[in-house]
């Protein structure tokens, strides 16, 4: 069986199947950018398979593995742990993949795969500590409760991370979303929060984490979430890399979503984030890509959530123009104009672009 997802022909239109895809997995309506925290039903959802039926009374997490001291843990017990709220913004990977050419057959998303919310749960590095890692220990394997066949592998969804990466990040057990217990659809009772990485990594309805001393070859590390060009190895997809969108300004058109401006001047307003370093740059163009200018950036409000920017447009001539942004981040990482290809469509930043009339 082939693993790897279809690439479209040239000509291929959205099928029927995507289109399936695309009404289960939402993403959040753009104009949501407004919002610091987006509220939880505006957020974006991608589900692989369907979101399964766990009962919170009866869940529980076991940490087993290369450990000393396997634990396993009722709600009850997790939530009496110290508990941290984190602001994360999180994207999936695959934002931006239904403008690829030739566009990789998934979930087809154009720019709005990404929500910003507050996640509240127990820290996960002091519950390792618990347990008591061995020396050998050097990845988790984090399974979640929902199952499926993908690409003609059945599995749980299952995502591997090396341990060096979740003792250097701020991972979270969470089990509440904005001030709220987790909604289904959004893993609960439990997911892990995985502050600067593309969505994959925020493995949802968690019931199991495993501690191993080889690294995870499961469907999601080895065959999903792989940046390449053919059937080559090629490189893990991990941190969100840098992304701005703006707010779109004026009111929409129902069929193209084109906006419509008057003349005059407008408080262009945006976010941009970034999961390997911090956003320290975001331009806008007002001619389509022509020219490019500096936004002004709001005050961070916290390293792993989106940044706002702002940038004052005065549309002085009428007629049909596109708006564009791009962020840069401290790693000197900037947006393409030109989305390089990539065979599954993967960790795409290109820069949006937005057209609008100005009447
Ligand atoms: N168990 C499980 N976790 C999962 C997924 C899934 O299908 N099953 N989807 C992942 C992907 S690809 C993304 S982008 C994020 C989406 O999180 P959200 O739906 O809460 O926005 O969840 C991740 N965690
Ligand atoms: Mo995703």
């Amino acid at each position: 069986m082939d693993q790897e997802a279809r690439v479209a022909e040239p000509d291929e239109a959205i099928s029927v199947d995507e289109l399936q895809l695309a009404a289960r997995n939402h993403g959040m309506p753009l104009e949501a950018l407004r919002y610091d925290v987006t509220p939880v039903g505006l957020h974006y959802l991608l589900i692989h398979y369907d979101i399964p039926d766990v009962d919170p009374a009866t869940w529980r997490l076991d940490i087993d593995g290369a450990v000393e001291r396997p634990l396993s843990l009722d709600l009850p017990e997790l939530r009496s742990r110290p508990s941290q709220t984190l602001r994360v913004t999180i994207e999936c990977a695959g934002n931006g993949r239904a403008r690829l050419l030739p566009r990789p057959i998934s979930q087809p998303w154009l720019v709005e795969a990404v929500g910003t919310a507050e996640w509240t749960g127990a820290p996960l590095a002091p519950l390792l500590a618990e347990c008591g890692l061995r020396p050998d220990a050097v990845e988790l394997v984090l399974t979640g409760a929902d199952h499926g066949t993908e690409r003609g592998v059945e599995q749980d969804y299952q995502r591997g991370m090396r341990l060096d990466d979740v003792l250097a990040g701020d991972l979270l057990l969470a089990y509440e979303m904005n001030g709220q217990p987790l909604p289904p659809q959004h893993g609960a009772p439990v997911r892990v929060v995985a502050p600067g990485w593309y969505g994959m990594a925020h493995v949802k309805w968690l019931q199991h984490i495993e501690v191993s001393t080889t690294a995870f070859r499961g469907f999601q590390n080895a065959t999903a979430y792989r940046i390449r060009q053919g059937d080559e190895a090629g490189e893990p997809v991990t941190r969100m890399r840098p992304r701005a969108l703006v707010v779109p300004p004026g009111f929409p058109d129902f069929m193209t979503r084109e906006r419509v401006v008057d003349t005059g001047t407008h408080a262009l307003r945006g976010r941009a984030w970034s999961g390997a370093a911090a956003v320290v740059r975001v331009e806008v163009s007002v001619d389509a890509g022509r020219s490019w200018a500096d936004a002004e950036l709001d005050a961070a409000t916290g390293r792993w959530d989106w940044v706002g920017w702002s940038y004052a447009w005065t549309a002085d001539s009428r007629g049909s123009t596109e708006i564009l942004c791009r962020a840069t981040d401290a790693h000197g990482d900037v947006q393409p104009v030109e989305q390089p290809w990539n065979r599954q469509g993967m960790a795409n930043n290109a820069v949006q672009r937005v057209p609008v009339r100005v009447r």
